[in-house]
Protein backbone atom coordinates (compact mmCIF):
# COMPACT_ATOMS: atom_id res chain seq x y z
CA UNK A 1 0.00 0.00 0.00
CA UNK A 2 1.46 3.06 -0.76
CA UNK A 3 2.22 6.05 1.72
CA UNK A 4 -0.04 8.78 0.36
CA UNK A 5 -0.65 11.29 3.84
CA UNK A 6 -3.73 13.01 4.37
CA UNK A 7 -3.58 15.98 6.13
CA UNK A 8 -4.31 15.47 9.92
CA UNK A 9 -6.51 19.21 9.68
CA UNK A 10 -8.80 17.64 6.98
CA UNK A 11 -10.91 19.29 6.30
CA UNK A 12 -8.50 22.03 5.42
CA UNK A 13 -11.12 24.38 4.45
CA UNK A 14 -15.29 24.53 5.04
CA UNK A 15 -18.12 26.00 4.79
CA UNK A 16 -17.69 27.97 8.00
CA UNK A 17 -14.36 29.46 6.42
CA UNK A 18 -16.55 31.39 4.22
CA UNK A 19 -18.30 34.81 3.91
CA UNK A 20 -20.90 34.38 1.81
CA UNK A 21 -21.02 36.71 -1.22
CA UNK A 22 -24.60 38.08 -0.01
CA UNK A 23 -26.74 38.31 2.62
CA UNK A 24 -29.02 36.97 1.26
CA UNK A 25 -27.15 33.48 0.78
CA UNK A 26 -25.69 30.78 2.90
CA UNK A 27 -22.51 28.90 1.96
CA UNK A 28 -23.08 25.17 1.51
CA UNK A 29 -20.14 24.09 0.22
CA UNK A 30 -16.52 25.13 -0.49
CA UNK A 31 -14.73 22.18 -2.52
CA UNK A 32 -13.18 20.74 -5.58
CA UNK A 33 -10.24 23.58 -5.78
CA UNK A 34 -7.70 24.56 -8.85
CA UNK A 35 -4.11 24.69 -7.40
CA UNK A 36 -1.14 27.15 -8.63
CA UNK A 37 1.82 28.37 -6.43
CA UNK A 38 1.87 32.13 -7.40
CA UNK A 39 5.16 34.23 -5.76
CA UNK A 40 5.90 31.97 -3.01
CA UNK A 41 2.49 31.02 -2.17
CA UNK A 42 -0.37 28.16 -2.78
CA UNK A 43 -3.67 29.74 -4.64
CA UNK A 44 -6.58 27.45 -4.30
CA UNK A 45 -9.66 28.35 -6.80
CA UNK A 46 -12.23 27.19 -4.90
CA UNK A 47 -15.56 26.51 -5.93
CA UNK A 48 -18.00 27.98 -3.50
CA UNK A 49 -21.84 26.30 -3.45
CA UNK A 50 -24.36 28.54 -1.92
CA UNK A 51 -28.16 28.87 -1.30
CA UNK A 52 -30.44 31.61 -0.01
CA UNK A 53 -31.15 31.18 3.60
CA UNK A 54 -34.85 31.36 3.86
CA UNK A 55 -35.78 27.94 2.31
CA UNK A 56 -37.82 26.42 5.38
CA UNK A 57 -41.54 27.45 4.62
CA UNK A 58 -42.13 24.06 2.24
CA UNK A 59 -41.15 26.12 -0.61
CA UNK A 60 -37.22 25.76 -2.09
CA UNK A 61 -35.84 28.91 -3.61
CA UNK A 62 -33.23 28.70 -5.90
CA UNK A 63 -30.94 31.43 -7.18
CA UNK A 64 -30.32 32.25 -10.76
CA UNK A 65 -28.27 34.85 -13.03
CA UNK A 66 -29.93 36.10 -15.91
CA UNK A 67 -28.24 35.32 -18.69
CA UNK A 68 -28.95 39.01 -20.13
CA UNK A 69 -28.68 41.43 -17.69
CA UNK A 70 -26.25 39.48 -15.20
CA UNK A 71 -28.95 40.17 -12.43
CA UNK A 72 -29.86 37.76 -9.59
CA UNK A 73 -33.06 36.24 -10.15
CA UNK A 74 -34.71 33.77 -7.64
CA UNK A 75 -36.69 30.64 -8.90
CA UNK A 76 -39.59 29.60 -6.35
CA UNK A 77 -40.63 25.57 -6.24
CA UNK A 78 -43.12 24.32 -3.93
CA UNK A 79 -41.64 21.39 -2.34
CA UNK A 80 -45.19 19.28 -2.64
CA UNK A 81 -44.77 20.32 -6.43
CA UNK A 82 -45.05 16.91 -7.23
CA UNK A 83 -44.05 17.68 -11.08
CA UNK A 84 -40.70 17.61 -9.16
CA UNK A 85 -38.41 15.23 -7.61
CA UNK A 86 -36.15 16.89 -4.59
CA UNK A 87 -34.66 13.51 -4.06
CA UNK A 88 -30.86 14.42 -5.02
CA UNK A 89 -29.01 17.33 -3.23
CA UNK A 90 -27.76 18.48 -5.41
CA UNK A 91 -29.95 18.78 -8.42
CA UNK A 92 -33.77 18.83 -8.98
CA UNK A 93 -35.44 16.69 -11.36
CA UNK A 94 -38.19 17.13 -13.53
CA UNK A 95 -40.60 13.72 -12.85
CA UNK A 96 -41.99 13.48 -16.96
CA UNK A 97 -38.32 14.89 -18.77
CA UNK A 98 -35.26 13.06 -19.82
CA UNK A 99 -33.12 15.33 -18.56
CA UNK A 100 -30.87 14.72 -15.61
CA UNK A 101 -31.86 17.83 -13.64
CA UNK A 102 -33.73 21.50 -14.29
CA UNK A 103 -32.23 23.06 -12.10
CA UNK A 104 -29.48 22.94 -9.32
CA UNK A 105 -30.17 23.57 -5.78
CA UNK A 106 -27.26 25.96 -5.19
CA UNK A 107 -25.31 28.17 -7.33
CA UNK A 108 -21.31 28.51 -7.59
CA UNK A 109 -18.89 30.70 -7.85
CA UNK A 110 -14.76 30.46 -7.91
CA UNK A 111 -13.64 32.39 -4.41
CA UNK A 112 -9.39 32.25 -3.87
CA UNK A 113 -7.53 31.49 -0.99
CA UNK A 114 -4.37 31.72 -0.02
CA UNK A 115 -1.28 29.71 2.31
CA UNK A 116 2.51 30.14 2.71
CA UNK A 117 2.52 26.34 4.33
CA UNK A 118 -0.43 25.12 2.02
CA UNK A 119 -2.68 24.24 5.02
CA UNK A 120 -3.68 27.07 6.54
CA UNK A 121 -5.49 29.18 4.03
CA UNK A 122 -6.79 32.72 4.02
CA UNK A 123 -9.95 33.47 2.38
CA UNK A 124 -11.23 36.16 0.09
CA UNK A 125 -14.52 37.78 1.27
CA UNK A 126 -15.18 38.23 -2.52
CA UNK A 127 -15.93 36.34 -5.10
CA UNK A 128 -12.92 36.37 -8.11
CA UNK A 129 -15.21 34.58 -10.83
CA UNK A 130 -19.05 35.21 -10.09
CA UNK A 131 -21.71 33.59 -13.04
CA UNK A 132 -22.75 36.80 -15.55
CA UNK A 133 -23.81 35.37 -18.82
CA UNK A 134 -26.40 32.49 -20.43
CA UNK A 135 -23.97 30.19 -20.56
CA UNK A 136 -23.26 30.30 -16.25
CA UNK A 137 -26.75 31.30 -15.12
CA UNK A 138 -26.94 27.99 -13.20
CA UNK A 139 -23.47 28.62 -11.90
CA UNK A 140 -20.00 27.89 -12.34
CA UNK A 141 -18.01 24.93 -11.28
CA UNK A 142 -14.58 22.77 -10.43
CA UNK A 143 -11.99 25.33 -10.94
CA UNK A 144 -8.56 23.57 -12.54
CA UNK A 145 -5.20 26.53 -13.32
CA UNK A 146 -2.55 25.44 -15.60
CA UNK A 147 0.33 27.86 -15.36
CA UNK A 148 1.78 28.85 -19.11
CA UNK A 149 4.74 31.07 -18.85
CA UNK A 150 3.33 32.85 -16.20
CA UNK A 151 -0.13 33.00 -17.16
CA UNK A 152 -2.61 31.25 -14.99
CA UNK A 153 -5.53 29.65 -17.59
CA UNK A 154 -8.25 28.35 -15.39
CA UNK A 155 -10.94 26.13 -17.09
CA UNK A 156 -14.24 25.87 -15.42
CA UNK A 157 -17.97 24.43 -15.99
CA UNK A 158 -20.29 26.34 -16.91
CA UNK A 159 -23.60 25.54 -16.00
CA UNK A 160 -27.23 26.53 -17.32
CA UNK A 161 -30.33 25.78 -19.07
CA UNK A 162 -28.54 24.77 -21.87
CA UNK A 163 -26.49 22.35 -20.42
CA UNK A 164 -22.76 22.20 -19.11
CA UNK A 165 -19.82 23.29 -21.42
CA UNK A 166 -16.63 24.08 -20.42
CA UNK A 167 -15.11 28.04 -20.34
CA UNK A 168 -11.62 29.32 -20.18
CA UNK A 169 -10.14 32.19 -17.79
CA UNK A 170 -6.94 33.66 -17.63
CA UNK A 171 -5.09 35.56 -15.01
CA UNK A 172 -1.59 36.90 -14.33
CA UNK A 173 -1.68 38.17 -10.57
CA UNK A 174 -4.90 36.39 -9.17
CA UNK A 175 -6.85 39.96 -8.99
CA UNK A 176 -8.08 40.37 -12.70
CA UNK A 177 -9.11 37.76 -15.13
CA UNK A 178 -9.99 37.94 -18.64
CA UNK A 179 -12.53 35.42 -20.07
CA UNK A 180 -11.86 33.60 -23.34
CA UNK A 181 -14.96 32.09 -23.78
CA UNK A 182 -15.99 28.52 -24.31
CA UNK A 183 -13.57 25.80 -25.49
CA UNK A 184 -15.74 22.26 -25.16
CA UNK A 185 -19.51 22.51 -25.88
CA UNK A 186 -22.46 20.66 -24.09
CA UNK A 187 -22.09 18.54 -22.59
CA UNK A 188 -18.22 18.59 -21.34
CA UNK A 189 -16.93 19.43 -18.40
CA UNK A 190 -13.38 17.96 -15.83
CA UNK A 191 -11.12 19.85 -18.29
CA UNK A 192 -7.35 19.79 -17.50
CA UNK A 193 -4.81 21.81 -19.56
CA UNK A 194 -0.97 20.32 -19.99
CA UNK A 195 1.04 23.27 -18.77
CA UNK A 196 3.11 22.60 -21.72
CA UNK A 197 3.47 22.23 -25.53
CA UNK A 198 4.28 18.97 -27.20
CA UNK A 199 5.46 18.87 -30.52
CA UNK A 200 4.07 22.25 -31.10
CA UNK A 201 0.53 21.94 -29.73
CA UNK A 202 -0.97 22.22 -26.57
CA UNK A 203 -3.55 19.55 -24.94
CA UNK A 204 -6.15 18.91 -22.82
CA UNK A 205 -8.09 16.31 -20.84
CA UNK A 206 -11.32 16.47 -21.22
CA UNK A 207 -14.69 14.29 -20.59
CA UNK A 208 -17.51 14.60 -22.56
CA UNK A 209 -21.28 12.95 -21.93
CA UNK A 210 -22.97 10.92 -24.87
CA UNK A 211 -26.99 11.32 -24.53
CA UNK A 212 -27.05 7.56 -26.52
CA UNK A 213 -24.79 5.03 -25.66
CA UNK A 214 -21.67 4.65 -23.40
CA UNK A 215 -19.73 5.48 -19.79
CA UNK A 216 -18.52 8.84 -19.40
CA UNK A 217 -14.99 8.37 -20.44
CA UNK A 218 -11.98 10.92 -20.49
CA UNK A 219 -10.55 12.58 -24.09
CA UNK A 220 -7.77 13.74 -25.29
CA UNK A 221 -7.49 17.02 -27.35
CA UNK A 222 -4.94 19.07 -29.05
CA UNK A 223 -4.62 23.03 -29.81
CA UNK A 224 -2.81 25.32 -31.68
CA UNK A 225 -3.84 28.49 -28.93
CA UNK A 226 -5.90 27.54 -26.32
CA UNK A 227 -9.33 27.91 -27.57
CA UNK A 228 -9.97 25.90 -30.43
CA UNK A 229 -9.28 22.07 -30.08
CA UNK A 230 -9.55 19.11 -32.50
CA UNK A 231 -8.37 15.82 -33.39
CA UNK A 232 -10.46 14.68 -30.20
CA UNK A 233 -9.66 11.34 -29.03
CA UNK A 234 -10.52 8.63 -26.01
CA UNK A 235 -7.88 8.53 -24.16
CA UNK A 236 -9.38 6.06 -21.09
CA UNK A 237 -12.10 4.13 -20.59
CA UNK A 238 -14.00 2.52 -17.35
CA UNK A 239 -13.34 -0.96 -16.27
CA UNK A 240 -15.85 -3.17 -15.20
CA UNK A 241 -15.37 -4.77 -11.78
CA UNK A 242 -12.73 -1.92 -10.82
CA UNK A 243 -12.98 0.56 -8.65
CA UNK A 244 -13.56 3.35 -11.85
CA UNK A 245 -16.38 0.94 -13.71
CA UNK A 246 -19.29 3.51 -14.25
CA UNK A 247 -17.20 7.27 -15.18
CA UNK A 248 -14.16 8.92 -15.04
CA UNK A 249 -13.14 12.54 -15.47
CA UNK A 250 -9.66 14.07 -15.27
CA UNK A 251 -8.54 15.53 -12.24
CA UNK A 252 -5.55 17.48 -11.74
CA UNK A 253 -3.96 19.11 -14.72
CA UNK A 254 -0.79 16.64 -15.70
CA UNK A 255 2.41 16.89 -13.62
CA UNK A 256 5.39 16.02 -15.92
CA UNK A 257 7.57 13.43 -14.44
CA UNK A 258 10.83 11.58 -15.61
CA UNK A 259 8.52 8.52 -16.57
CA UNK A 260 5.68 10.72 -18.31
CA UNK A 261 2.76 12.71 -17.54
CA UNK A 262 1.10 11.84 -14.57
CA UNK A 263 -2.39 12.39 -14.20
CA UNK A 264 -4.78 12.18 -10.80
CA UNK A 265 -8.30 11.45 -12.00
CA UNK A 266 -11.48 10.42 -10.17
CA UNK A 267 -13.54 7.12 -11.31
CA UNK A 268 -16.73 6.42 -9.66
CA UNK A 269 -17.95 2.58 -9.11
CA UNK A 270 -21.04 0.95 -9.06
CA UNK A 271 -22.05 2.58 -5.24
CA UNK A 272 -21.57 5.87 -6.74
CA UNK A 273 -18.30 6.28 -4.64
CA UNK A 274 -15.71 9.01 -5.89
CA UNK A 275 -12.29 7.80 -5.70
CA UNK A 276 -8.89 9.15 -7.06
CA UNK A 277 -6.29 6.68 -9.03
CA UNK A 278 -3.51 7.88 -11.74
CA UNK A 279 -2.83 7.18 -15.27
CA UNK A 280 0.65 7.64 -16.89
CA UNK A 281 0.87 8.91 -20.21
CA UNK A 282 3.79 9.39 -22.64
CA UNK A 283 5.87 12.29 -22.37
CA UNK A 284 5.96 12.69 -26.69
CA UNK A 285 2.74 11.79 -27.12
CA UNK A 286 0.20 12.17 -24.22
CA UNK A 287 -2.39 10.04 -26.08
CA UNK A 288 -0.74 7.00 -25.47
CA UNK A 289 -0.79 5.49 -21.80
CA UNK A 290 1.84 3.31 -20.08
CA UNK A 291 0.83 3.07 -16.95
CA UNK A 292 -2.81 2.79 -15.15
CA UNK A 293 -4.08 2.76 -11.14
CA UNK A 294 -5.04 -0.71 -10.43
CA UNK A 295 -6.29 0.25 -7.16
CA UNK A 296 -7.48 3.72 -5.87
CA UNK A 297 -4.74 6.08 -4.69
CA UNK A 298 -7.36 7.55 -2.38
CA UNK A 299 -10.92 6.39 -2.07
CA UNK A 300 -13.47 7.93 0.77
CA UNK A 301 -12.75 6.20 3.90
CA UNK A 302 -12.88 8.97 6.45
CA UNK A 303 -15.87 9.78 8.52
CA UNK A 304 -15.27 13.71 6.82
CA UNK A 305 -15.09 11.91 3.35
CA UNK A 306 -18.44 9.17 4.43
CA UNK A 307 -20.43 12.05 5.02
CA UNK A 308 -21.11 15.30 3.85
CA UNK A 309 -23.70 16.54 1.08
CA UNK A 310 -23.39 14.39 -1.43
CA UNK A 311 -21.54 11.63 0.58
CA UNK A 312 -18.13 9.08 -0.61
CA UNK A 313 -16.47 11.66 -2.40
CA UNK A 314 -13.34 12.54 -2.86
CA UNK A 315 -12.71 14.71 -5.95
CA UNK A 316 -9.49 16.46 -6.98
CA UNK A 317 -8.64 19.16 -9.38
CA UNK A 318 -5.67 20.63 -8.24
CA UNK A 319 -1.97 19.39 -6.90
CA UNK A 320 1.34 21.66 -6.29
CA UNK A 321 4.88 20.12 -6.37
CA UNK A 322 7.12 21.25 -4.00
CA UNK A 323 10.86 18.82 -3.52
CA UNK A 324 9.39 15.99 -5.34
CA UNK A 325 6.34 15.73 -3.19
CA UNK A 326 2.88 16.54 -4.36
CA UNK A 327 0.38 18.11 -2.07
CA UNK A 328 -3.25 17.45 -3.43
CA UNK A 329 -5.96 19.29 -3.02
CA UNK A 330 -9.37 17.18 -3.24
CA UNK A 331 -12.72 18.37 -2.91
CA UNK A 332 -14.31 16.14 0.16
CA UNK A 333 -18.00 14.87 -0.91
CA UNK A 334 -19.20 18.62 -2.49
CA UNK A 335 -18.80 20.36 0.34
CA UNK A 336 -15.06 20.97 2.01
CA UNK A 337 -11.44 20.83 1.24
CA UNK A 338 -9.28 18.24 2.17
CA UNK A 339 -5.22 17.70 1.36
CA UNK A 340 -3.18 14.75 0.42
CA UNK A 341 0.40 14.45 0.11
CA UNK A 342 2.42 11.89 -1.41
CA UNK A 343 6.26 11.66 -2.61
CA UNK A 344 5.91 12.09 -6.54
CA UNK A 345 7.84 9.09 -6.46
CA UNK A 346 5.49 6.28 -4.41
CA UNK A 347 3.14 7.47 -6.59
CA UNK A 348 4.90 6.37 -9.79
CA UNK A 349 5.65 3.25 -7.76
CA UNK A 350 2.46 2.35 -7.73
CA UNK A 351 2.44 2.20 -11.37
CA UNK A 352 4.58 -0.64 -12.63
C1 LIG B 1 -23.52 16.97 -11.00
C2 LIG B 1 -22.73 17.28 -9.76
C3 LIG B 1 -23.13 18.62 -9.19
C4 LIG B 1 -23.05 19.67 -10.27
C5 LIG B 1 -23.86 19.26 -11.49
C6 LIG B 1 -23.70 20.22 -12.63
O1 LIG B 1 -24.84 16.73 -10.69
O2 LIG B 1 -21.36 17.31 -10.07
O3 LIG B 1 -22.30 18.99 -8.12
O4 LIG B 1 -23.53 20.89 -9.76
O5 LIG B 1 -23.43 18.01 -11.93
O6 LIG B 1 -22.37 20.31 -13.06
Amino acid sequence: MMNIKRCKFNPIVTCKDVVPSSRDFEVIGAFNPGAALYKGEIVLAMRVAERFKDNNDGHIKIPVIDGQSAALKTVDLDKEDDRYDFSDSRVIKEKDSCCDFVYLTSMSHVRLARSTDGVNFKIEDKPFIFPENRYESFGIEDPRITEIDGSYFITYSSVSQYGIVTSLAVTSDFKDYKKLGNIFETENKDVVIFPEKINGRYFALNRPVSKSTGDPVIWISESYDLLHWGNHRILACTRKGHWDSEKIGAGIPPVKTDRGWLELYHGVDDQGHYSMGALLLDVNCPSRIIARSEKPLLDPRMDYETGGFFSNVVFPCGAVKKHEKLYIYYGISDNSIGLAAAALEDILSTLG
